[in-house]
């Protein structure tokens, strides 16, 4: 029986990261949201799935296996499907996971200071304000950290280990929505190693065509990652 994810249809999204694995991976999956709509993913999350209850999206469905927590579920089709670093790297790369995450909500909570049940329009002064600490303060506290980390490995140019892992196609994905989010701030950023990085995961065969692929959803006003410009400030 084929994997089921449930995330919304409308955006990439946190349900992006675990697509790209599923994607790099060639495994057959039910993208259930894109087929059966909204309210399919709202009963997963209300706990039509039955076993333990799921607080928030995404969630993967593998037989008797219904996971939640993206790092989770990406661990877990990482480690099934051989795209997870040696035994030796395991928690080092849920570190990585966990802290590529953080830097994800912290993008997110820009265009959402204040909370995520009020529209960005309700936000918007709060919006600018979290824009300059976040362009300015933590976005390059957090590249620099994953440079470090991308350089510092001393078995290849990937995050870790001496091959592709889920986590560079997590790296990648983050990227890529920072890069879309915030341009100017991205575009001096001094990340030659992730650059590196994204690029030779973007060109693995399978990740291309899903992204050329009508199953990938394009970055839009109501994602993770959002092009305001007002929102991204020049760095300092
Ligand atoms: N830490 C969780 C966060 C999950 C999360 O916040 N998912 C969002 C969609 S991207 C959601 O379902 N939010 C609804 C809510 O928090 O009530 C993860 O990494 O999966």
């Amino acid at each position: 029986m084929k994997m089921s994810l449930y995330y919304w249809p409308m955006i990439p999204g946190r349900g992006e990261f675990v697509r790209l694995v599923l994607e790099a991976a060639g495994v057959e999956y039910v993208d259930v949201g894109r087929i059966e709509g909204v309210p399919a993913v709202l009963d997963a999350v209300r706990g039509s799935l039955g076993g333990r209850p799921h607080r928030a999206l995404p969630i993967l469905v593998d037989g008797e296996e219904v996971l939640s927590q993206t790092p989770v579920i990406c661990t877990y089709l990482a480690e099934a499907y051989g795209l997870a670093p040696g035994r030796e790297h395991r928690w080092g790369a849920l570190t990585l996971l966990l802290t590529a995450m953080d830097l994800v909500t912290e993008a997110h909570d820009v265009h959402h200071p204040v909370s995520s049940r009020l529209r960005y329009e309700d936000q918007q002064p709060e919006a600018r304000r979290a824009a300059e600490l976040f362009v300015r303060e933590r976005l390059p506290s957090f590249l620099a950290h994953l440079e470090g980390v991308c350089r510092d490995n001393p078995q290849s140019d990937w995050m870790i280990g001496g091959r592709l892992s889920h986590v560079d196609l997590v790296v990648e994905q983050l990227l890529r929505g920072l890069e879309h989010a915030f341009p100017a701030a991205m575009a001096s950023a001094p990340i030659p190693g992730l650059r590196a990085l994204a690029a030779a995961a973007a060109s693995l065969p399978r990740i291309a065509a899903y992204r050329a692929s009508e199953r990938c959803i394009p970055f839009n006003r109501d994602g993770l990652f959002r092009a305001y410009p007002e929102l991204d400030v020049p760095p300092a």
